[in-house]
């Protein structure tokens, strides 16, 4: 388990740069792990650096409390904090594809009962992570009722500062997608399904005592 309180670490991806080709590029990969992921771990310990009363808290434990955070570095903490969270979750959420890569179990079976199939929850997934205006996310999460959601997400805000549980997102950030589809998003979130992990997923979902 990598190190989840100050000095926070780059964990690396879970799969090679490479792993999520042809429908995430390698470069993007490398790019978006090593340089955007790294800053924000980077800038995430610098702004705790004189703090050591919050040095021994959790990722999870900052960004839920986010109120008694000294306010001179609040911004700084949330932003980045989230950004090193959201990440994270983001690449342990894909794996490399294969065929007919789809949801099942308990979460297969509460995509149907709300969506009606996966294939209309796809839809309505597309349409919201369009809709994302500017830099984002669209999360899947369980919310504060233990039902399902599809949930956006602006900048770096994520669903746990709010005790939501997520189950998959997708960064809709430019970086995500730009060098290998430019501004076709829509063709982004088409291929994002083929690299989904959906036993991650799974995990997620029937998990009770996540942080
Ligand atoms: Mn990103």
């Amino acid at each position: 388990m990598p190190k989840n309180y100050y000095r926070f670490e780059l964990v690396p991806l879970p799969y090679d740069y490479s792993a999520l080709e042809p429908y995430i590029d390698t470069e993007t990969m490398q790019l978006h792990h090593d340089k955007h992921l790294g800053a924000y771990v980077d800038k995430l310990n610098a702004a705790l650096e004189g703090y050591p009363r919050l040095q021994s808290l959790s990722l999870e434990q900052l960004l839920q409390n986010q109120r008694m955070l000294p306010p001179v570095v609040r911004r700084d903490i949330v932003n980045n904090g989230g950004g090193v969270y959201n990440h994270n979750f983001f690449f342990e959420v894909l794996r490399p594809p294969i065929e007919n890569n789809r949801p099942f179990g308990q979460l297969e079976f509460n995509i149907d009962r709300i969506y009606g199939t996966f294939e209309e929850f796809k839809e309505r997934f597309k349409e919201m992570a369009l809709d994302v205006f500017g830099s984002g996310y669209l999360w899947l999460v369980l919310n504060r009722r233990g039902v399902l959601e599809l949930m956006p997400t602006a900048n770096q805000d994520t669903p746990i500062a709010y005790r939501y549980k997520p189950i998959i997102t997708i960064d809709v950030w430019e970086h995500a997608y730009y060098l290998k589809y430019q501004n076709r998003r829509g063709e982004y979130i088409d291929n994002y399904w083929n690299v989904v992990n959906w036993q991650k997923a799974e995990e997620n979902l029937v998990q009770t005592d996540r942080k």
